[in-house]
């Protein structure tokens, strides 16, 4: 049965409602094969942006791709990302961060509770939340390879968490990407927010995509399966919610607030 046009849930109501929005369309798989080989290549190289799971030498996350790889700069102006996030955010966006989550087999470890805001507002000065995270999946993504969990309408109560840990920072950003993070929300407040809200696991095909808000309940679980579950994030900030002078390492938080320019409709990786 298809919605009747009128009643059609619209990106920016759905969005706005319950701060997450999964697109109708999945890339192709010959896009997702070229990023798989670009988030390899980067992971396999020694660098600040590359950082690994505590102790071990499996890979956690890499930072700021957009900035130096050719697949991923040209990931970052598809029409469908920039539109998307030009109608959510409700203007002209630049790429406030880039960030692929592995979340290795076996060994990716946790993301507790947490709301991104809390690091961009805390550690970057980030004035407003009126950015948006958009996610695709570079893998197949199901319920026991650690899938992102949110609580749909937590994006509307502002930043919930611990503030004895605010009131301390530790002014190391590796706190900010870790599985032991600086600003979490407790998990007897997720956990309540969660029997009243519900919760929606980020799941899907390798190459579907979604939206989430800066400041929604989100956290995942250790991926305990022989199943990777990489995550691509896209930040993207309104340009007129720049922070005035972020002290962060450039990959973790972009200089250019100039606007992000679409590429042809139709354009491929
Ligand atoms: O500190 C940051 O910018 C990153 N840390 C987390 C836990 N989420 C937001 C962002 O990716
Ligand atoms: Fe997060």
């Amino acid at each position: 049965m298809t919605l009747a046009p009128d009643i059609a849930i619209s990106a920016k109501g759905q969005y706005d409602r319950e701060g997450w929005y999964q697109a109708p369309t999945r890339f192709s798989a010959e896009d997702m094969a070229k990023l798989r080989a670009s988030v390899e290549a980067i992971s396999a190289q020694t660098r600040p942006e590359v950082v690994y799971e505590k102790g071990t030498e499996a890979v956690r996350a890499i930072h700021g791709c957009h900035a130096f790889d050719e697949v991923c700069a040209r990931l970052v102006r598809l029409p469908q990302l920039v539109r998307l996030a030009e109608e959510l955010v409700g203007g002209p966006v630049y790429v406030y961060q880039f960030k692929v989550n592995l979340k290795q087999p076996h060994e990716g470890a946790a993301w507790p509770w947490h709301q991104d805001f809390a690091f961009w507002e805390r550690e970057d000065s980030m004035l407003t939340d009126n950015a948006v995270n958009i996610a695709i999946l570079l893998d197949d993504v199901h319920e026991e390879n650690g899938p992102l969990k949110v609580i749909p309408g937590s994006h509307l109560l502002g930043l919930i968490d611990e503030d004895t840990k605010a009131a301390a920072r530790s002014g190391d950003w590796t706190q900010h990407v870790s599985a032991d993070l600086e600003h979490t929300v407790p998990a007897t407040i997720a956990d309540r927010l969660a029997e009243e809200h519900g919760t929606r696991l980020v799941v899907g095909e390798p190459g579907s995509y979604y939206a989430f808000h800066p400041t929604i309940v989100h956290s995942s679980t250790d991926n305990r399966s022989p199943d990777r579950r990489a995550l691509l994030l896209i930040t993207y900030n309104s340009v007129s919610n720049a922070p005035v002078a972020p002290a962060r390492p450039e990959f973790l938080v972009s200089r250019d607030a100039t606007p992000v320019t679409a590429l042809e409709p139709g354009a491929q990786l």
